[in-house]
C-alpha cells in the first residue's frame, strides 16, 4: 500500500495573540488565543512513508533542509508514527507561496499541513480536535490552521495538554469582507524565532504578566466582535492586543525588537487613514510585516494609499480562508 498523501494548509494571523508557554515540550500556552485562518497564504505537503527509505528527507520550497529545521520535521514525524506499530523513514516535500520566518506563521500552515499529510499516509482518521492537538505539538498557531473562518485556541489546564486545542468560532462565510492587507516590507528570515523570543519574554519581560491579565478580557470581546460582526470593536481590540504583545518583547532582556523602521511608518499611515474617516487597524507578529484589518468596501483606497509608501515592497490581500485539507496532486 502507498503510504503518501499531500495536505494544503492556509496560514492565519492572530487577532488576540498566543506568546509565551507554560510547557514547551507539549506545547502548552499561558493564554488562549483567536485568530483569522487566510485565504490566500498557504503551504501544501505531500508526506511518504517508506519501507524502503534508508533516511529521512524533508525538502522545504525548493530547498533539502537538515540541521534543527530538519530535526523538528523529523520530530513530529515521530510523534505522528506513535500511531502505528512499525517506524519508518519519509520524505517530506513542502511548498509556500509566502516567505517562511519573516512573521507571516509560516509554521502554522507548515505543521498543520504535515500533521494531516502525515495522518493520512499512515492511513489513521482522527478528529479535527486530536489533529489540532497534533498539529500544536508542531507548531503552537498550527493547532489554529487546522479549521477555517474564526478561531480560538483554547489555552485548556490540563497537565497532558488534551484539552488545549482549537475550536471554530465562526466559518469562512459567516464575514467575507473582512479583509487583510499584508504589507511585505522585508522578506529576510528572523534573527529571533517566535519559539526562543517567548520563551525569554516569559523569563524576563517585567510586563509579562500585566499582559496575561488583560487576555481574557481581550478573547471575550474579540469573540463578540467576531459573532455581531463589530467591525471598530475587533479593529481595536486586535490592534491594542498586538502592541501590548510588542510591549513585552521589547521589555525583554535582551531586548527583541522585530520592528523596522518601514514597520512604523505603516502603523502611522494606518492610524492617519483613520484620523481621515477610514476605518482601518493594523496587527503585527514575530516580524516586520504589517498586517492592516478593513473591510472590502474601504480595501482598494487603503491598499492604493499604503502600496504609495516607499517601505512596501509587496502587497497581498487575504478573507478568511478554509480549514486545512487533502489533495491528491501530490508534490512528488
Ligand atoms: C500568534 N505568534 O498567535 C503569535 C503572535 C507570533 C506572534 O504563534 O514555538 O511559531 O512553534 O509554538 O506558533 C508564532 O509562534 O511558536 C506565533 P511555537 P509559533 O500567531
Amino acid at each position: 500500500m502507498l503510504m503518501k498523501a499531500t495536505a494544503i494548509a492556509n496560514s492565519n494571523i492572530a487577532l488576540v495573540k498566543y506568546w509565551g508557554k507554560r510547557n514547551s515540550d507539549l506545547i502548552l500556552p499561558y493564554n488562549s488565543s483567536i485568530s483569522m485562518t487566510l485565504d490566500s497564504l498557504n503551504t501544501k505537503t505531500t508526506v511518504e512513508f517508506n519501507k524502503e527509505f534508508s533516511d529521512n528527507e524533508v525538502i522545504i520550497n525548493g530547498k533539502t533542509v537538515e540541521g534543527e529545521e530538519k530535526a523538528r520535521v523529523v520530530h513530529h514525524l515521530d510523534l505522528l508514527q506513535e500511531f502505528v506499530t512499525e517506524k519508518v523513514f519519509a520524505k517530506v516535500k513542502s511548498e509556500s507561496n509566502f516567505p517562511k520566518k519573516a512573521g507571516l506563521a509560516s509554521s502554522a500552515s507548515g505543521f498543520a499541513a504535515l500533521t494531516l499529510a502525515g495522518i493520512k499516509a499512515l492511513d489513521q482518521n482522527l478528529t479535527t480536535k486530536e489533529l489540532s492537538i497534533l498539529s500544536r505539538r508542531g507548531s503552537g498557531s498550527a493547532s489554529r490552521s487546522v479549521l477555517g473562518g474564526f478561531v480560538e485556541w483554547n489555552k485548556g489546564s490540563l497537565p497532558d495538554g488534551s484539552d488545549s486545542h482549537a475550536i471554530q468560532i465562526e466559518k469562512e462565510d459567516h464575514w467575507p469582507e473582512l479583509s487583510m492587507i499584508v504589507t511585505i516590507i522585508s522578506t529576510e528570515e528572523k534573527k529571533v524565532s517566535s519559539r526562543v523570543g517567548m520563551s525569554q519574554t516569559v523569563k524576563t519581560s517585567p510586563f509579562y504578566p500585566a499582559w496575561l491579565d488583560t487576555i481574557e478580557s481581550d478573547v471575550e470581546k474579540m469573540k463578540k466582535a467576531i459573532s455581531q460582526k463589530d467591525f471598530v470593536l475587533l479593529g481595536q481590540i486586535a490592534e491594542n492586543n498586538a502592541l501590548k504583545m510588542h510591549a513585552t518583547m521589547h521589555t525583554t532582556v535582551p531586548p527583541i525588537i522585530y520592528w523596522e523602521s518601514g514597520s512604523l511608518t505603516i502603523m502611522k499611515e494606518v492610524i492617519t487613514l483613520r484620523e481621515e474617516g477610514k476605518e482601518c487597524y493594523f496587527t503585527m507578529d514575530a516580524g516586520p510585516q504589517v498586517k492592516i484589518l478593513c473591510l472590502e468596501d474601504d480595501l482598494e483606497v487603503i491598499k492604493s494609499r499604503v502600496n504609495k509608501l516607499d517601505v512596501v515592497r509587496d502587497i497581498m490581500i487575504c478573507h478568511p480562508g478554509k480549514q486545512t485539507s487533502l489533495t491528491d496532486d501530490h508534490l512528488f
